[in-house]
């Protein structure tokens, strides 16, 4: 009998177990998907990224786009979603490599955005003479830099008009407010 509790109740905390990861993982989906218009992020691939950095896909995707849920580490709202070529930029920022020439990539970060610095695409929050930089709803153009000229890249720019994020990097962005 005790021991048939015991495999019940093991049983139980695997289905709840089960449960709570299931979820998550609704939640990561509606997070990551909230980036992009709906009919876009319906048919996007959505991974996750743990704290270590490592990808795993939630869902497979049919459109060529893919989003990304919130990162909690940062203090505001911050999912994005993207083309292609917008991933091997990320893939290339995170692995601190060159983007590929040539890809200019597109993504879009409709929920806003919590970057821990303007100017170093590898701050892990605010230090003297950086600050957290937060953005509305977004649209960004990725790996153009001959695109990026005369518009204002400073570690504090407004960030209800389009400006440079990580400028003078091979990170430079243009973020473009949509609201
Ligand atoms: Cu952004």
């Amino acid at each position: 009998m005790t021991y048939l509790l015991t495999v019940t109740s093991g049983l139980v905390t695997a289905v709840s177990l089960a449960a709570a990861a299931l979820a998550d993982e609704a939640t990561a989906i509606k997070s990551a998907e909230s980036a992009a218009p709906p009919a876009v992020a319906a048919g996007a691939t959505i991974y996750s990224v743990d704290a270590g950095g490592a990808m795993t896909t939630l869902r497979e995707g049919t459109n060529g786009f893919w989003c990304m849920p919130d990162y909690p580490g940062s203090p505001g709202p911050d999912p994005m979603c993207g083309d292609a070529n917008s991933m091997e930029w990320v893939m290339a920022w995170l692995g601190k490599k060159d983007p590929p020439k040539g890809k200019v990539g597109f993504m879009f970060m409709l929920s806003g955005g919590s970057d821990s610095s303007n100017t170093d695409p590898y701050a892990e929050g605010p230090a003297e003479g950086n600050n957290w930089i937060t953005t509305g709803p977004h649209v960004m153009v990725v790996n153009a830099m001959d695109m990026m000229t005369g518009y204002p890249a400073e570690a504090t720019p407004d960030t209800t008009q389009p400006y440079v994020m990580w400028a003078d990097t091979p990170y430079a962005h243009l973020m473009i407010p949509v609201n």
